[in-house]
């Protein structure tokens, strides 16, 4: 007789099988920008069985999950031997992440997590939570990661166990599996977030992207997205940031804002993709855009598109963190082919895929935020009246 045990784990394990191998169709129609997918390409039940389960039925009778996943989201990426890779954020039912790479052969489905979660070694100073990679190929040859890593606010008053400390942890690697642990990012914020590893050296320095932030949530006096330069990476400092992308009222990025993944470099410039946020009265909404900066001065922008590139859609605008759309990953082909790797409301990641011909189109040609709705009509009418003379 089948008992229980082996019957659920030969339930789901057709399950899992089932959805590992589903095949993800490109949405009809698009928006001549990008094209969106009809599933996720990874989700919380895309975390291995091997990982939630026990699977000795003396120990486990009912096949009854031990310690689940609650999310998989904000992934890093990059392309080895003509694999597709992404480094995602795996958030335990405990509220922990951790960071587990998951492989893929054309890059919009079949992704696969490897057997083991990714094992960070931590500073002298343990990290209470680790999130948000951004790999960075760097001309030194390593890979970086850089991440978001989170620790108790030792100043927090008796009773605050909320209050953290985010800042930049730094590891590298060749080859995803091994990791060497770096010194965390120094700079003069009280914390930082979104920080980024630019692939080139200027001016013979490590390049970061940083997001200078006066509390843990609300960026404060910090403008934007920042840029500073550092002499070494194993013990990096940052001495003088300077903001290079700054938040503007009533926009996309009123309220912070922050770097996606390394930017891409194209013909026409260094290529970024974002994140703005703003608030409103069901909360905080995260939206992407993009911008273009130029190639010998990555610091200095030379075509911002106004408002949204991405917006949480449908489904998308509903999780753990609703009204989120998030990006700190892409892959750029030789092919001139772009993957976008986004997540949606803290919780699963989706795939936009696009060209960098089409990108840039788009960032040189869709017009700047004007600021204010008279000069957005003016904008509009522009638009109408050349096409009516047509
Ligand atoms: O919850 C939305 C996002 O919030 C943070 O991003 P930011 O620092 O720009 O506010 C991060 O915690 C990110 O992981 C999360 O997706």
């Amino acid at each position: 007789m089948t008992t229980l045990f082996e019957s659920r784990k030969q339930q789901l394990t057709q399950r899992y099988e089932a959805l590992i191998t589903r095949p993800n169709e490109k949405m009809p129609y698009g928006n001549g920008i990008y094209d969106r997918y009809s599933h996720p390409v990874l989700t919380a039940e895309h975390a291995p069985l091997v990982w939630k389960y026990d699977f000795n039925p003396q120990t486990n009778p009912y096949f009854a999950e031990r310690i689940g996943v609650n999310g998989v989201f904000n992934p890093g990426a990059i392309e080895l031997d003509g694999k597709f890779y992404l480094v995602a954020r795996v958030e335990g039912n405990d509220r922990k992440s951790f960071f587990a790479v998951a492989e893929s052969a054309n890059g919009v489905d079949g992704f696969r997590f490897w057997d083991h979660p990714v094992v960070m070694p931590e500073t002298e100073e343990p990290d209470v939570n680790v999130y948000d990679m951004r790999l960075t190929k760097h001309e030194d040859g390593w890979i970086y990661g850089l991440f978001c890593t989170e620790r108790k606010d030792p100043d927090a008053p008796p009773g605050d166990l909320s209050s953290a400390v985010a800042q930049c942890g730094i590891a590298r690697t060749k080859d995803l599996v091994t990791w060497e642990r770096l010194d965390d990012l120094k700079t003069g914020s009280a914390q930082q977030r979104n920080v980024v590893l630019h692939p080139e050296f200027v001016d013979g320095k490590y390049a970061f992207y940083t997001r200078p932030q006066d509390g843990f949530i609300d960026a404060g006096s910090g403008g934007g997205i920042g840029w500073g330069l550092s002499d070494s990476i194993e013990h990096a400092v940052v001495g003088q940031e300077t903001i290079i992308d700054r938040r503007y009222y009533h926009t996309i990025k009123e309220v912070k804002n922050g770097q996606g993944p390394a930017p891409i470099k194209t013909p026409r410039g260094w290529l970024h993709i974002a994140h703005g946020v703003r608030n409103t009265a069901a909360g905080l909404r995260y939206v992407l855009y993009v911008f273009l900066t130029d190639l010998a001065n990555p610091e200095k922008v030379l075509y911002a598109p106004g408002g949204h590139f991405i917006a949480p859609e449908g489904e998308e605008r509903v999780g753990d963190v609703s009204n989120v759309v998030f990006c700190n990953g892409a892959i750029a082909r030789e092919n001139g082919e772009i993957y976008i790797y986004y997540a949606s409301s803290d919780t699963r990641i989706h795939v936009a895929t696009t060209t960098v011909e089409q990108m840039l189109d788009y960032v040189m040609n869709t017009p700047e935020d004007p600021l204010r709705s008279y000069a957005c009509v003016q904008q509009r009418i522009n638009l109408i009246d050349s096409n009516l003379k047509l």
